[in-house]
């Protein structure tokens, strides 16, 4: 609803308002707004100052002592810059004063105001309440943010639910005939031993005592709203916890994306170089320590340059995806594999003795021969060592040990196993 005297203004607001998405009314005088006002339905009302029939600050006043607009927003517009009238503006109620300067100006005050107006929502809530009519009343504000409504009357059920299902709010009574009440609620909640503990907490209580709310907050509950509840402060809440729910899920799925791609090599799949290394320190220290033996396969592709020289460098990372494969099948429970660099990769083996190392090389160098038959065959050189815990101090030596062995299959004409004696 717009209420100026000025056509220019009533004018440029509407077509603003209109191309913001919204429905509008105009009334030129007062009288005419006051009307239109109280006739209900509207979700922000822009109120000139100087009117011909009435004053700004008064037709305020009455907006905010009329059930109908008591909780629609009121912009009051003016020219003035005197502060003495901008904080009268402010205590008949406006909501919010905005000068009258250029329609872009205003643009984004305004379209904050619509955004919050009628947006809808998505989210599952978990209601726990144990009065029909208390149930009830949350249940229809909900619905009509368009959210789902998941109701347990008693707390026992509703952790179980909770636990199970994923919710994006839980909106709780604080009160139950049980031995679990609200706070008791939340703590659980927040103890879970899952992810879904971070879920957002919204308490409603009839009671409005400090004691208990910062209880509440400090058992971890996000928010607390008294009963009976105004569905636009409670919209407004439940709204804004749901908001900050979908953030936080947006940056859990980030991370995983962003940790697997900081651990995979995205060609093949397998571990990377940095990924490696705590699974080295723990097989190290246990051939350290005679708990299991520890054989590294080093493998290095032959004359792998001529396959990107001749076939290009796509067939090239096709060749290196059918290596990958090849090694994650030969990989037992408890075996690694990790590509190192370029055409180069390592095979970790806990539990394969030096008796062994010679056979498991073989196997390695096989798989690959058999895995890349076809028109873009490869080979690969193999360096095995096993680490042996009188000579070698930690992984740096056996490392060494296993490239000097690879290092001996290429210079004996490569395709071939040489296992390093300790
Ligand atoms: P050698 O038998 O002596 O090991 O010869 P080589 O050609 O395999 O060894 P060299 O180290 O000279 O060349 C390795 C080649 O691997 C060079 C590089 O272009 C290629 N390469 C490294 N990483 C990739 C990759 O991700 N994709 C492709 N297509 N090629 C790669
Ligand atoms: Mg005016
Ligand atoms: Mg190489
Ligand atoms: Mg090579």
């Amino acid at each position: 609803l717009v209420i100026d005297d000025s056509r220019l203004w009533r004018h440029s607001l509407s077509t603003l308002l209109q191309r913001l998405g919204t429905t509008v009314v105009v009334a030129a005088d007062g009288a005419e707004g006051l009307s239109l006002a109280v006739s209900g339905g509207f979700d922000l009302i822009c109120l000139d100052l100087h009117l011909p029939d009435l004053d700004g600050r008064d037709i305020c006043r009455r907006l905010r002592a009329a059930p109908q607009t008591i909780l629609v927003p009121v912009v009051m517009l003016t020219a003035d810059d005197d502060p003495k009238t901008l904080m009268e503006c402010a205590l008949a109620g406006a909501t919010d004063v905005l000068r009258k300067r250029t329609i872009e100006e205003m643009s984004g005050v305004l379209q904050s105001f619509l955004r919050h107006a009628r947006r809808s929502h998505e989210g599952a809530v978990l209601l726990v309440e144990d009065s029909p009519s208390a149930a009830l009343v949350a249940r229809r504000s909900l619905e009509r943010m368009g959210l789902d409504v998941h109701h347990a009357t008693d707390p026992h059920a509703a952790l179980e639910r909770f636990y199970n299902e994923d919710f994006d709010l839980v909106i709780t009574d604080l009160v139950f005939a049980s031995d679990l009440n609200g706070l008791g609620l939340v703590r659980a909640i927040r103890g879970a031993n899952t992810h879904r503990r971070m879920c957002p907490i919204l308490v409603v209580s009839a009671f409005d005592d400090a004691m208990r709310r910062i209880e509440l907050f400090r058992h971890g509950a996000d928010d607390y709203v008294i009963k009976p509840l105004l569905h636009e402060e409670f919209a407004a809440r439940v709204g804004k916890l749901i908001d900050n729910k979908k953030l936080m899920d947006q940056v859990r799925v980030q991370q995983v994306a962003l940790r697997r791609m900081a651990e995979f090599d995205a060609l093949t799949g397998l571990l990377n170089r940095h990924a490696l290394q705590p699974v080295v320190d723990r097989f190290v220290s246990a051939a350290q320590s005679g708990a299991h033996p520890l054989t590294l396969a080093m493998i290095d592709l032959d004359h792998f340059k001529a396959i990107n020289d001749t076939w290009g460098h796509a067939v090239g990372d096709q060749v290196l995806t059918t290596v990958g494969a090849a090694l994650q099948a030969l990989c037992a429970d408890g075996e690694i594999g990790a590509r190192i660099g370029g055409e180069e990769f390592v095979m970790l083996l806990p539990g394969c003795s030096a008796a062994r190392a010679g056979l498991r090389g073989e196997a390695i160098r096989r798989a690959i021969e058999i895995a890349s038959e076809g028109p873009h065959p490869v080979t690969a050189s193999v360096g095995v060592a096993t680490f042996d815990p009188r000579t070698d101090t930690g992984w740096a030596d056996l490392f060494k040990r296993a490239d000097a062995a690879v290092y001996q299959s290429k210079l004996n004409g490569r395709n071939r196993v040489t296992v390093s004696l300790a």
